[in-house]
Parts: C-alpha cells; sequence; structure tokens
C-alpha cells in the first residue's frame, strides 16, 4: 500500500517510518510511504506556504497555490489514483469501521496541515475526505497522520507477524469487546498471582474465562461499546456484531 505524505514537517516522519514494525513493513515492500514538502512548490519569491489571514485575526493560514500544486505533481506521477484524506479536527472522527475502508484502498494521500487551516479553497478545490483523530486540538495534522498510517498498516495481510492477533483487537468490526488481561513469567510477582484458569492447560476453560473477563471490562469501562450498532459487516463472518473470542482459539 502507497501513503503519499504531504505536510511542512517531513521529518516528523523519519524517526516514525524508521521504528521496528514499519521499517520491515517498507522493507517488505507491503508498505511504501513517500514524504512530500509543500515549501518546494510555493511560487512566490520568498517561498512562502502560510500568510495572514484575510479580514484579520491570529494565527497564519496555509496557501492554497503551494498545496494544490504539490498535490497534482504527486498525482501525475503515481500509478493509480488514490483517496485523498485532509486530516483536520472539522473531520469525521476517525474509528475502526474507518481505519478498515482506507485499508482497503491501494494508495492514500495524506493532507496535513497547521491549526490555524488551510485556505478553504483546497477543499473547494481537492474535495478531500476529512478525518479528524478526536475531539481535542492538535498543533499540525501530521501526528494524526502518523496515527492514521499506524492503524491502517497493522491491517495489510503480512505486516504484523500473526495475523489473528489484528482481528481479535478490541474495536474491529470482527471484535467490539475490549481485551482481556495478559500474564507472562514470573508466575508470582510482589505478592500478585496469575490467575490459576491460566496455569491449567484447560483452552475452553481459558476461552471462557477470558471472554467473560473482556465482557465484564466492557461493560465497566466502555458500555458504549456494547450497545453501539453493528457496522461494516459484510466482509466478516460474525453478523450478531459480538466477539466470540472461543471459535479461534485452540481446544
Ligand atoms: Cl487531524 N488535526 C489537528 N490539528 N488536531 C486534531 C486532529 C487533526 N484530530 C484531532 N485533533
Amino acid at each position: 500500500m502507497r501513503f503519499d505524505v504531504l505536510t511542512l514537517f517531513p521529518g516528523m516522519f523519519r524517526g516514525y517510518l524508521g521504528e521496528s514494525l514499519l521499517q520491515k513493513a517498507i522493507e517488505a515492500k507491503l508498505v511504501d510511504v513517500r514524504l512530500h514538502d509543500y515549501r518546494q512548490w510555493t511560487d512566490d519569491k520568498h517561498h512562502r506556504v502560510d500568510d495572514r489571514p484575510f479580514g484579520g485575526g491570529p494565527g497564519m493560514v496555509i496557501k492554497v497555490q503551494p498545496v494544490v500544486d504539490c498535490f497534482e505533481q504527486v498525482e501525475r506521477e503515481a500509478d493509480e489514483p488514490g483517496e485523498l484524506i485532509l486530516l483536520t479536527p472539522q473531520g469525521r472522527t476517525l474509528d475502526q469501521p474507518l481505519v478498515e475502508r482506507l485499508a482497503r484502498q491501494p494508495r492514500l494521500t495524506l493532507l496535513c496541515g497547521r491549526y490555524e487551516g488551510f485556505d478553504e479553497r483546497v477543499t473547494e478545490i481537492l474535495r478531500p475526505t476529512e478525518i479528524s483523530i478526536g475531539d481535542y486540538i492538535l498543533n499540525g495534522g501530521e501526528v494524526a497522520a502518523m496515527v492514521l498510517i499506524d492503524a491502517v498498516i497493522r491491517l495489510i495481510p503480512g505486516v504484523l507477524g500473526d495475523e489473528q492477533s489484528s482481528r481479535d483487537d478490541s474495536f474491529s468490526t470482527e471484535s467490539r469487546w475490549l481485551e482481556f488481561p495478559q500474564y507472562t513469567r514470573p508466575r508470582e510477582y510482589r505478592g500478585h498471582e496469575v490467575p490459576d484458569v491460566l496455569l491449567s492447560g484447560d483452552h475452553p476453560a481459558i476461552a471462557r474465562w477470558r471472554e467473560e473477563q473482556s465482557r465484564q471490562r466492557t461493560q465497566q469501562r466502555r458500555a458504549d461499546l456494547l450497545s453501539r450498532p453493528a457496522e461494516n459487516q459484510q466482509d466478516g463472518p460474525s453478523t450478531d456484531g459480538l466477539h466470540h473470542p472461543q471459535k479461534n482459539n485452540p481446544s
């Protein structure tokens, strides 16, 4: 899957892109992330990419021309069209069904802006899908773009070592319960013991315990997930919208 990221701060992505999971996916050619700097597209002699807002007010607004020109050049050089996404607090909130839809695209182009935003003509001309990552304000779209990339690439077959693990995660459309608690060695630490059932070797009992833990946690912490209607079920085997942890467990 190919991502083109248009940003004023390409350097913000380099640390993230060089880290383990993503770096392996890039080396394996499962993921290709290309960074593009709006600043290289400005046609103004001072290389300005932002300017004061018409009508006055604080902050600076990203100019329309560098963004549109940068986008059009990226599209001309690409083999196939991609979905264009603008990261903005005004967008639809990113959730797992949206992540799953995006993961089925062959290419995504991500426009990152600063908080004060783009000249409105960017959205009028390019008609992007506008996406927010939650109800709080970031200084710019770069961190949001990394969140989106991170959530999408882990659904690409082969990116995670174990494909089951992304399907069973909380919030996927197959599994809408929170995760059950996990333990590893040692069996006892500072008086805190691993629940006996996990050491029993009784796999049906372990599956029942985990399901009950997931159900209780979801009820206590995120009861809203239990009442939410199931979305996007056409490509999953589950039709009732609930997690069935034991169905994939060895028993
Ligand atoms: Cl996409 N951008 C900014 N600046 N703030 C946000 C956001 C995006 N999503 C949540 N807060």
